[in-house]
């Protein structure tokens, strides 16, 4: 018996209510529209502070949705999620075939201003709903990932001291704007990378083959993300950081993803 179809069947101790719940997120999605944040903008102090988390989820994220619904209207066109969107993320680019999916050959035949609207906001979009996501108020949940994450951490990176070191340095030498992220891909297991603008792992297309996979927490690296408190310390946003990740919320994510195809 291989080990996925060991997780599969061997899994009940899995399915806590909110497993299911984030799988049938998960299966639907991210939808067209903001979620509502699952805490309040105080609610990552000190790590990160009201007024940044008010103007990056009121403002900032709230523009790539509008955008993107903007963008979408501009050419009458619908879509369920902004997840179906972004599987069609190869038309968005100018070397995209428009043969494979209806979708995908509408997509392929927009102006190229409209692709690149859907790309950036609905990139934009997806990654604020994973990075809310991941996040919980400090002292809120366990401070280190455990169970199977925990073990499968400490076997690809050497620990979890080890992984927050290779994800930071791997954040800090991202030039300009972008994202940070820990993935998994079946035939290679967890891995750290980085993304430009408002690119993401699940952009298999357009990405190099190496980088693409299935996104399991992520960080903001844009400078709107910390520099009312940090300015242009990033390292030290990063340490700070640490104190609102939502692990169990990570862990799950990880049940699914490592159980699921994509
Ligand atoms: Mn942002």
């Amino acid at each position: 018996m291989n080990r996925r179809r060991f997780l599969i069947s061997g899994g009940s101790l899995l399915v806590s209510p909110a497993f299911s719940q984030e799988l049938a997120i998960q299966r639907s999605g991210v939808p067209l529209d903001q979620e509502p944040l699952g805490y309040d903008f105080k609610a990552l102090e000190p790590y990160i502070d009201a007024a940044t988390m008010e103007i990056h989820y009121a403002r900032h994220h709230a523009a790539y949705v509008a955008n993107l619904h903007k963008a979408l209207a501009s050419v009458r066109l619908e879509a369920a999620s902004v997840s179906s969107l972004l599987k069609t993320v190869e038309f968005l680019t100018p070397q995209g075939d428009p043969s494979v999916l209806r979708l995908g050959r509408q997509l392929g035949k927009l102006p190229e201003p409209v692709k690149r609207s859907i790309r950036n906001n609905g990139g934009g979009h997806m990654n604020h709903t994973l990075f809310w996501r991941c996040m919980a108020p400090p002292g809120s949940c366990q401070a280190e990932p455990q169970g199977r994450l925990a073990a499968d951490i400490q076997a690809t990176f050497g620990g979890i001291s080890a992984f927050k070191k290779a994800f930071a340095a791997a954040a800090l030498q991202r030039f300009g704007s972008g994202w940070a992220w820990l993935s998994y891909r079946s035939d290679v297991g967890l891995f750290i990378s980085t993304t430009a603008g408002q690119d993401n792992p699940l952009m298999k297309e357009i990405l190099p083959e190496a980088e693409y996979g299935r996104p399991i927490l992520c960080l903001d690296l844009w400078e709107h993300a910390y520099y009312l408190k940090y300015q242009d310390r990033r390292a030290d946003y990063i340490d700070a950081w640490w104190n609102v990740v939502n692990w169990p919320r990570v862990e799950r994510t990880y049940g699914i993803v490592t159980t699921t195809s994509s």
